[in-house]
């Protein structure tokens, strides 16, 4: 009878294992992500720029190619005139811009004193940035900062220079929403803003990555990279679903020796 119970108990405990093994991965950064209602793109950018939501395919300007990064291919800048254009990922169909969260791995090959590792604004070339702003502005910080526009440039800043990070593979978060503009690395928040109001243009003309409307160009490898319309939280894998493998395996092993 016992070993029978233990023995039920082990397979229920590698069922409910098996399920959250295959659920839709889309908090944990350590990982590619999967589509939910709430990703507005995503970019895998394995050897294309196709734009997993379905909506917004990416376009590869200069010489930006595909280069081995942090989940199989990613996208490889020298620094120059290289960078990947979105479009308006907010438009067709429209999105929240009450909150967000705009996200990607990076590998810098250098820090430039003015870099964009994501930027939305006018086109390339245009000069002007009216939504969000991922990289190092020297007009406002030397760090690597996450900032929104409106009307003047609401800063969340890391604290940690570019100089720092270059040669390994790095995720940044930026967020927007109830909890305020939040900027983070690696899974743990960095710097804050109180700021609450949303992205205010919902008609800038494209989201660039690798660069901005001013041409700051980032010279490395940028990977998986998605924004969303809710505010997430950006966690590796839970502590509890490692317990929970442990706890499987103990009980399997109980009920073997029973037997
Ligand atoms: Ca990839
Ligand atoms: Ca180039």
């Amino acid at each position: 009878m016992y070993t029978r119970i233990m023995a039920g108990l082990g397979s229920l405990v590698v069922c409910v294992l098996a399920s959250v093994a295959v659920a839709a991965n889309t908090t944990d950064f350590t990982r590619p992500y999967d589509v939910d209602t709430n990703t507005v793109v995503l970019y895998h950018v394995d050897n294309t720029a196709t734009d997993e939501v379905g909506f917004h395919d990416g376009v590869l300007y200069g010489d930006a190619g595909y280069v081995p990064a942090k989940f199989g291919s990613g996208l490889g800048l020298d620094g120059s005139g290289d960078y990947m254009r979105a479009g308006n990922v907010h438009v067709d169909p429209s999105r929240d811009l009450s909150q967000g969260t705009v996200e990607l791995w990076f590998k810098l090959d250098q820090a430039p004193p003015n870099f964009v590792l994501t930027g939305s604004g006018t086109e390339y070339g245009s000069y002007w940035d009216d939504g969000f702003f991922f990289g190092r502005h020297t007009g406002y910080s030397n760090n690597l900062v996450f900032m929104l526009w409106s009307g003047s440039w609401e800063v969340a800043d890391t604290g940690m220079a570019p100089e720092s990070l270059v040669g390994e593979w790095h995720h940044a978060a930026g967020t927007w929403g109830p909890a305020g503009l939040e900027v983070w690395l690696d899974g743990q928040v960095m710097g804050t803003n109180p700021y609450t109001g949303g992205l205010p243009n919902p008609s800038y003309q494209t989201m660039l990555i690798g660069t901005d409307a001013w041409t700051w160009a980032t010279p490395g490898v940028i990977d998986e990279v998605r924004v969303s319309d809710v505010q997430r939280r950006l966690v590796p894998e839970p502590a509890t679903l490692i317990l929970a493998v442990m706890l499987g395996s103990l009980v399997l092993v109980l009920a073997r020796r029973r037997r």
